[in-house]
Formats: C-alpha cells, sequence, structure tokens
C-alpha cells in the first residue's frame, strides 16, 4: 500500500451514523392522513404543471416515479397517483424533532439535509455501541413522531451514508472497521456519494465500474487519468477512506436560485432582465447571511431538459451591489445557445462562499436592503 492508501488507525476507531428518514415528505403527508396509507402518493407539481416530483412513496415507486422527474411523466407512469404540493413548514417541524432525538445521543451532530444527519458516536458515556445508538434512535423517532428512518453504521461517513440505503425503509446496516475493506471490494463505483452520471461515465470509458476495478492502479496514474485531485479522490474513496470529520455546522459551499418557466423562452432580452433580478434577489440574500463568494455560476435548461452551467470570477468586494455580476452573467449567455434555442429554466448560483459574520467593515451600511438581522 502507498502512503495515501494507509488509514491513521484512530480515524478507524470512529463510529459514524448516517441517519436518513424513508420517503420523508410523503411519510410525514401520510402520517397526518392516514386514508393515504397505501396508495401511490407524489410530492411536488400538480401533474398539469411544468413541476418536477421531490418525492414518491413506495407504492409510486413501483410504477418508475422518482425524484426530480416531470410531475408530467410521473402522471403518466401513475394516473391514480396522489399528486400533493409540498408543505415544507410540515417537514421542518418534523425535522427539528429528528434531531432533537439525535441530540440526545450525541452533540457531534452533522445535519446534511431535512432529513438526514451525520452523527459521531465514538464517545458515548453510557458505552452504547454505535448499533444500539442507531436501534434506540429509529425506535424513538418512530415513537415520538410515527415516521421511519433508516442508519448506517460505518468508521467514517462516506461508507455511513452508502450504508443507510442499503436496508430503506425502517433498517440499519453496520460495517465494522473489519469488513471495510470487502464491503468496498464489490461496490459499484457509482455508489460513492460523488460519483453521478458525468463522472460514472468518465470511469466507464477506461473500463472501471466497480471500486476494486482502481486496486491496480497507483494514485499517480489515476492522476494522470482523472486529473490530480479527482485521482487522488478516488484512490481514496474506492478503498473505504474518508477522513472527514462530523462538523457541528456544515459550511455552506454554494448558494443559488433558479427558476422553471411556464412556457419555453428564447427572447434573449427577456431572459438578461430574468438573470438581472435574480441575481439581485442573490445579493441581497448573500447579503442577509452575510456570505460572499467570487464564482458566480449561470445556470440554462433548454427544452430537451439538457442542462450547462456557465462560471466566472467576479472580483466585487463583498455585498458589492449586483449590477456588474448581472451585467458579467448577462455577457455569459453569449456562450450559450440561448436566443437560438428555447430554454425552459435559467439560474444563477454563487460559490466559494466565505463567511462575513465576523467582518467588521460593513460597506454599504446606509443601503436601504442592508439587513443586520
Ligand atoms: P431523500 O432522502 O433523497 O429521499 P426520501 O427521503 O424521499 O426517500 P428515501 O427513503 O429514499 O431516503 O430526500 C429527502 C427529501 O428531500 C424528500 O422526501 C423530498 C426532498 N427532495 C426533493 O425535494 N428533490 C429531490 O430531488 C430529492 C432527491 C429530494
Ligand atoms: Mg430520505
Amino acid at each position: 500500500m502507498t502512503e495515501s492508501a494507509s488509514i491513521d488507525p484512530s480515524l478507524l476507531q470512529r463510529k459514524i451514523i448516517h441517519f436518513d428518514m424513508d420517503t420523508f415528505y410523503a411519510s410525514v403527508e401520510t402520517r397526518d392522513n392516514p386514508e393515504l396509507a397505501g396508495k401511490p402518493v407524489v410530492i411536488g407539481g400538480s401533474p398539469q404543471s411544468r413541476g418536477v416530483v421531490c418525492t414518491a412513496n413506495y407504492e409510486a415507486r413501483k410504477f418508475g416515479i422518482k425524484s426530480a422527474m416531470p410531475c408530467s411523466q410521473a402522471y403518466r407512469l401513475c394516473p391514480d397517483a396522489i399528486f400533493l404540493p409540498p408543505n415544507f413548514s410540515k417537514y421542518r417541524e418534523a425535522s427539528d424533532g429528528i434531531r432533537s432525538v439525535f441530540k440526545q445521543f450525541t452533540d457531534k451532530i452533522e445535519p446534511y439535509s431535512l432529513d438526514e444527519a451525520f452523527l459521531d458516536v465514538s464517545q458515548h458515556e453510557q458505552d452504547m455501541t454505535a448499533t444500539k445508538i442507531a436501534v434506540a434512535i429509529q425506535k424513538k423517532i418512530h415513537t415520538d413522531f410515527q415516521l421511519t428512518g433508516s442508519a448506517g453504521v460505518a468508521p467514517n461517513k462516506m461508507i455511513a451514508k452508502i450504508c443507510s440505503d442499503v436496508r430503506k425503509p425502517f433498517g440499519i446496516t453496520v460495517v465494522p472497521p473489519s469488513q471495510v475493506a470487502a464491503f468496498m471490494r464489490q461496490l459499484s463505483l457509482r455508489q460513492i456519494p460523488g460519483i453521478g452520471p458525468a463522472t460514472e461515465k468518465k470511469l466507464h470509458k477506461h473500463g472501471f465500474s466497480k471500486c476494486e476495478d482502481l486496486y491496480a492502479y497507483s494514485v499517480i496514474e489515476l492522476q494522470s487519468l482523472f486529473g490530480e485531485s479527482m485521482g487522488r479522490w478516488l484512490f481514496q474513496r474506492c478503498r473505504g477512506i474518508d477522513n472527514r470529520s462530523v462538523e457541528g455546522k456544515r459550511e455552506r459551499k454554494s448558494i443559488s436560485m433558479e427558476r422553471t418557466f411556464s412556457t419555453d423562452k428564447t427572447c434573449i432580452d427577456e431572459i438578461s432582465d430574468i438573470v438581472e433580478a435574480m441575481v439581485e434577489e442573490l445579493v441581497h440574500k448573500l447579503r442577509e447571511k452575510r456570505i460572499w463568494g467570487r464564482t458566480w455560476v449561470l445556470k440554462i435548461k433548454y427544452n430537451d431538459f439538457k442542462s450547462i452551467n456557465r462560471s466566472m470570477t467576479v472580483d466585487t468586494a463583498p455585498f458589492s451591489p449586483g449590477e456588474e455580476i448581472s451585467q458579467s452573467l448577462i455577457k455569459l449567455l453569449e456562450k450559450t445557445e440561448v436566443g437560438q434555442r428555447p430554454i425552459r429554466l435559467a439560474g444563477v448560483g454563487c460559490s466559494n462562499l466565505t463567511d462575513h459574520k465576523t467582518s467588521k467593515v460593513i460597506p454599504f451600511p446606509s443601503e436601504p436592503i442592508f439587513r443586520l438581522g
């Protein structure tokens, strides 16, 4: 084993739980309306709208309905499904309840989304095993909130996250340190969080589909195939190495917003205006949250659902007004086929964020929309 494949023994002693609620939005709705039980339920837009599916329960999934699928397609797959709009305040409340259960077992909690979190239970006061803690959390959430969730228990976050999906719903999967190598070997690379369809395609091109397919390659060889950081990342992840710690407060990496149009748009002036408005809104949000970033992204989805991103670095001071940014993003429209092909969605985003909460300099104190809250 080369240097980068060796694991610090103390990291193998960690006990990490990844907890993820089962069909979260749909489960909350069914709990609150028992008449839905046993019927296919889809949470998202109405079948007539251009909205997408947020989630579907198992009865609806049997018909092939999946998250992010257009609702019109979901309707074609299962016209009898019950389509409900999302009720975020309800999900937020359920999410708070679940987190209050986590807190009864550890302080080291990293919420990952409304319905999932990583917990580091390496040191537990009553010396409960990590598996027993996962079972206890599962039971308590079920008793207190009539909702089910599944857990993965492993020496690190990546393996715990993969595991929580293995025995859904209401399941627990444990991979102790001694079984990490065997567990990883047979795993498809696509199951590694962070490997999406695009990376999977690249891996397939080289004939790689399982983790073990990469084992014959050194870090340097993988770096020459996939670039420096990706090569190293792949070398480690396919062996089950993940040294990231469970962070109490997850750093936000990006912030974005997007708009799906009710009819496809081709007029470049109209799209420019929409981009400008979204930048304004995002700049406002960044100010409120006291974060700022220099990398800005323009996202366009054409009417055939092909989505493209164009990014750029804008050297404006934190909390600058949005004009310069929107003008630059509008220029980026020239690097797309906007104006020639109809688009169904436009979005803007900002990444490489820095927290400016502690910054003493407030560049635009008198600006009317600047809020301290
Ligand atoms: P997930 O945990 O990915 O999905 P889930 O809880 O519905 O189902 P599973 O049992 O497989 O975990 O996401 C949690 C919630 O986030 C989900 O209920 C709805 C919402 N969501 C979206 O709004 N859009 C999406 O594309 C996805 C994946 C989820
Ligand atoms: Mg879930």
